[in-house]
């Protein structure tokens, strides 16, 4: 078992005072910006400044203040598969967000078709037996600034996405702790957070009963060796691997276990994709089959050359950086640097667990010096290769097409 000595402090102190709370109750940084980030968007503008003033982070590319949108640089993907929790990208729907949180007072309440209601502190979660697990957290729209034609919503690059060792506790204990009744069939998570406006839907997802209780779903407490940042969860949060990080509900407080369908707002009407293969429809299409949005799928980005950059020539240029398989693990990560005609392998550095990111290093062959788009294509281990094609939808979700990084060699 880890131990994580600071954690275990928890029943005795509040873990948010000082520099940190103050910042946090404003959760409103100061306008000035300290340098841009070009996120490279067609269509434009393209430029967001960097921010350095929300508790916890550090060099974030700020998309959005209320709520707090703040996406990843993609240089921070190329020092490793694991995001430091000061530069893990931030989504939150609405800015109503606790600002201080009492560790000593919390409350984990599971309730609804359950045999025995249960309250839990955080002493008692710290005491549970431990799961830890890496696994990548990806909002649905991540690239969704790369949607051609563009759709509404928040207008991200590649980083609303990020890699952590999470630690906590399985979510089917806690289910067995409380016993699910027979004839329930499903779990609804809901953090902290409120509404911003009277009678607006608070942020709630759920899952069905037999995901909730397959073992793998964990509410953690710790990612990469340290408690939650406020902003990515604090004190705890869900964790649905391989799984669209909508439903990582932060600030988890309450799960209500349902004899029915959860019909409500986030469930029945947000996040909802085509049920075509990649969630793929027709630009202007209408009326199709929709379902909730749920498995990620493969995808790879090349982190070793920025988008754009001048580079020496070399006649083999090395090119490296990330893949993740979606619901499964990486087998093979491919470079082109002819439009997909040819591809090379690369080697894959150290498996972390199927639902990390994986690294990938290899070159590709460059004939004269000029300009060359690099494509990188990861196949998933259930054989599950990224297309070509980019596949669209108007929720801008679920971005899968084989990314290119254009760059010059001189
Ligand atoms: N309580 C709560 N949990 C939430 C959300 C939210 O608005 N409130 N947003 C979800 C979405 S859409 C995303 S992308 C992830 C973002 O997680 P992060 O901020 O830790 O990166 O949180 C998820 N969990
Ligand atoms: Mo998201």
């Amino acid at each position: 078992m880890t131990k994580f000595p600071h954690l275990l402090d928890i029943g005795r102190r509040r873990f948010l005072s000082g520099a940190g709370l103050v910042a946090a109750s404003a959760l409103a940084p100061r306008a000035l910006a300290q340098a841009t980030v070009d996120l490279r968007l067609p269509g434009g503008p393209s430029s967001r400044p960097t921010t350095d003033t929300f508790p916890g982070k550090r060099g974030m590319i700020l998309q959005r203040t209320r709520p707090p949108l703040l996406e990843t640089p993609m240089s921070v993907f190329d020092q490793g598969v694991f995001t430091p929790n000061d530069q893990f990208f931030v989504r939150w729907h609405w800015a109503n967000i606790p600002t201080e949180i009492d560790a000593t007072t919390f409350k984990l309440n599971v309730h609804g078709a359950v045999n025995k209601p249960v309250s839990l502190s955080l002493a008692d979660i710290l005491a549970m037996p431990r799961v830890q697990m890496a696994a990548v957290n990806q909002c649905s729209g991540n690239s969704r600034g790369l949607f051609v034609p563009r759709v509404p919503g928040a207008q991200w690059g590649h980083g609303a996405m990020g890699n952590a060792k999470w630690l906590g506790v399985s979510l089917r204990h806690i289910l067995d702790l409380a016993g699910v009744k027979a004839g329930a069939t499903a779990v609804r998570f809901n953090g902290l957070d409120q509404p911003v406006v009277d009678g607006a839907p608070d942020f709630s997802k759920s899952l069905s009963l037999d995901h909730a209780r397959d073992g793998e779903v964990m509410i953690a407490f710790a990612m990469n060796g340290e408690q939650l940042p406020l902003l990515n969860g604090f004190p705890i949060r869900l964790i649905v691997p391989g799984w669209f990080s909508t439903y990582w509900v932060k600030m988890l407080s309450d799960i209500e276990v349902l004899a029915g369908p959860d019909d409500s707002y986030w469930m029945a009407k947000a996040y909802k994709i085509p049920t075509t293969p990649l969630a793929n429809v027709a630009p202007g299409a209408k009326d199709f089959p929709t379902e909730p949005i749920n498995r990620m799928v493969p995808r790879a980005w090349i982190t070793s050359l920025a988008d754009g950059a001048s580079v020496a020539y070399q006649p083999q240029l090395p090119v490296g950086g990330i893949a993740m398989g979606g619901d499964t693990g990486v087998a093979r990560v491919d470079l082109s640097a002819d439009g997909g005609r040819t591809w090379a392998p690369t080697r894959l550095g150290p498996d972390e667990g199927k639902y990390s990111f994986r690294r990938f290093d290899g070159a590709v062959p460059l004939a004269a010096r000029g300009p060359v788009a690099l494509m990188a294509r990861c196949t998933g281990a259930n054989g599950v290769v990224q297309p070509l094609a980019a596949n669209w939808n108007p929720g801008g979700f679920m971005r899968a097409v084989v990314e290119t990084t254009h760059v010059v060699t001189a």
